[in-house]
């Protein structure tokens, strides 16, 4: 006399589902109707629904957040639905308390709901009842619901299924493992350089794309929980898919998703402060929006963000640094590249493997060195400039050493240096003049003063702002004030600002590369080159998408 008979959660996965022998329409339209209608509009009132020919009964189980949904023929009365749906869910719930108890999609999709006996049974003695209408006989004990309800919750419930727990689990870790992504370090062997940098790598398990997909399904109650594409429900998604609601985006509605997001940006690294600034543009960029599916207020959100941070990370600029020296060279002038940045974040190691990848490609280099500060700041230069020379020795390059130093000692003006330098590398048709300096704290007023000039004096064609991966909220406070900084000490209209970032370190923290963000967007310039290790190999090129899909991951 059913039509058909569901239960899902409100989190949008269908638990179980019954359709009444010779009924062929699928009962997802005026299911989807039922939820569009009425339950995500809050108007439960009187708990029933018609759509076209079909009577629609539900009831919302708020403790173990399930609802309960009957169909059947308008044209029939059937007196005893209302009393059905309750012994069905009070049957439901008794018989999985364990499984509903444990709380989130993956316990659900990991517990299997063999309910159709029961059910079977619970209708045909529903049905029985309302035939015996009139002079009811009292049901014996035995016969009724109640002896059976408490017989089976005593024996379920002990234990549980242990069996079942023990998968659970297994999925569970087996859902971490897939979710885990890993950097992946570069060998310490030197290999050529020539070209373009290769971009930052990572390895990503093979389930990856089934968990993007995967949280496609997660709805609005559940925003926070995965759930595996192949769950043990298999087909019942195609189903669920249709189990969706339209409705315009709300600040409300996305508040949760939003909060959540944010944590996990900052969580990945990102500053606090930009964290909010993207969440809240986020925000504006969805609100009003409509939208499609009931099952998409966490994965719109997550979209719209994953965008935003893509956008972030592209480039504006094109960087060309290769291009950029010949056109330098044709010019008969040296390319200066100046690397600033607080102390011990890597610019001299990170000059070092920059100088080995521009020799790789037939370029000459003179490294200034202009950190007249820190002892050994000459000598650590000294020994690389040794060392690549060793790898392209000057008999391979016309008897001229390929890479050299230029440096006056201790003590001195930097940005004196730095002339003399560039004027040198000049007169001996060096390609490029890399300038070390020496490390500044952004509050050491004199010192960035100094930088200032250096850069205002030699007008370098790259300023490179060196910081490492590792900073959090550290690194907008670097790059505001170094910019601050080149702008109020520059003596001229147009102030030579941060063109572009090095990223060191970026071996160093897993999957918090959310520095990379917030450098990028406070200073609006791009990461031209990624620091991952202590050899000349490990420079590598920003690969956006995969920094982002490092930064989403759970
Ligand atoms: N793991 C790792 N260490 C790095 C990287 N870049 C630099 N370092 C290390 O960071 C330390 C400081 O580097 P240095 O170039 O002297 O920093 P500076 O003070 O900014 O010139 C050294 O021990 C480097 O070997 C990198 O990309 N990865
Ligand atoms: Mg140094």
């Amino acid at each position: 006399m059913l039509d058909f008979f569901t239960i899902f959660s409100k989190g949008g996965i269908v638990l179980w589902c019954f359709q009444g022998t010779g009924v062929t329409e699928s009962f997802t339209g005026p299911v989807n109707a039922l939820i569009r209608s009425v339950i995500l509009q809050e108007r439960s009132g009187n708990n029933s629904y018609s759509h076209d020919a079909l009577s629609l009964k539900y009831k919302l189980d708020n403790e173990f957040e399930l609802v309960f949904v009957v169909g059947f023929q308008k044209i029939l009365t059937l007196t005893y639905v209302d009393k059905f749906i309750d012994d069905v869910q009070l049957h439901f719930r008794d018989r999985y308390k364990n499984e509903l108890e444990q709380k989130g999609a993956l316990a659900l999709l990991n517990s299997h709901f063999a309910f159709e006996d029961d059910f079977k049974m619970l209708l045909r003695e529903a049905e029985e009842s309302s035939k015996a209408r009139g002079p009811t006989s009292m049901r014996s004990f035995n016969a009724s619901l109640k002896s059976q309800k408490t017989v089976k919750s005593m024996i379920e419930t002990k234990g549980g299924d242990k069996g079942k727990e023990q998968g659970g689990k297994k999925n569970k870790n087996e859902l971490h493992i897939l979710i885990k992504s890993c950097l992946v370090v570069q060998g310490m062997q030197l290999s050529s350089m020539k070209g373009d940098l290769l971009a930052v790598d990572y390895e990503s398990s093979e389930g990856e794309e089934e968990e993007e997909d995967a949280v496609e399904r997660v709805v609005v109650a559940d925003t926070s929980k995965k759930i595996p594409k192949k769950g043990a429900f298999g087909g019942m998604f195609g189903m669920l898919k249709g189990l969706v609601g339209s409705k315009s985006l709300s600040q409300e509605d996305m508040e949760p998703v939003l909060d959540k997001m944010r944590d996990h940006l900052i969580a990945k690294n990102v500053a606090a402060e930009i964290a909010s600034q993207l969440c809240d543009s986020v925000a504006k960029k969805l609100e009003g929006k409509v939208m499609g599916t009931f099952t998409t207020v966490a994965s719109t959100v997550k979209g719209a963000l994953q965008d935003s941070l893509v956008q972030i990370l592209q480039p504006k600029r094109r960087v060309d640094i290769l291009r950029d020296v010949l056109e330098a060279r044709s010019q008969r002038r040296p390319f200066v590249i100046t690397f600033c940045g607080v102390n011990g974040v890597g610019k001299s190691t990170n000059l070092a493997k920059i100088s080995f990848w521009l020799i790789e490609n037939g370029f000459t280099v003179l490294i200034a060195a202009c950190d007249t500060f820190r002892a050994g700041a000459v000598e650590q230069l000294r020994t690389h400039q040794r060392r690549l020379n060793s790898l392209h020795p000057p008999q391979d390059h016309g008897g001229r050493p390929i890479v050299q130093l230029y440096e006056k000692g201790y003590g001195k003006d930097a940005a004196g240096i730095a002339m003399e330098a560039i004027a040198y590398a000049r007169n001996q048709a060096f390609d490029v003049v890399l300038v070390d300096t020496a490390g500044r704290m952004q509050d050491n007023t004199p010192l960035m003063t100094a930088l200032a000039k250096l850069i205002a004096v030699n007008m370098p064609d790259l300023v490179l702002f060196v910081g490492e991966a590792l900073v959090g909220n550290e690194a907008v406070d670097q790059l505001v004030k170094f910019n601050q900084a080149l702008a109020d000490h520059s003596m001229s209209d147009k102030p030579r600002l941060i063109d572009g970032i090095v990223l060191t370190k970026f071996d160093t923290i897993d999957d918090k590369v959310g520095a990379a963000i917030s450098m990028t967007y406070i200073t609006g310039q791009p990461i031209v080159f990624v620091g991952t290790g202590q050899t000349y190999n490990d420079l590598r090129s920003l690969n956006a998408r995969a920094v982002v899909g490092a930064l989403m991951k759970a």
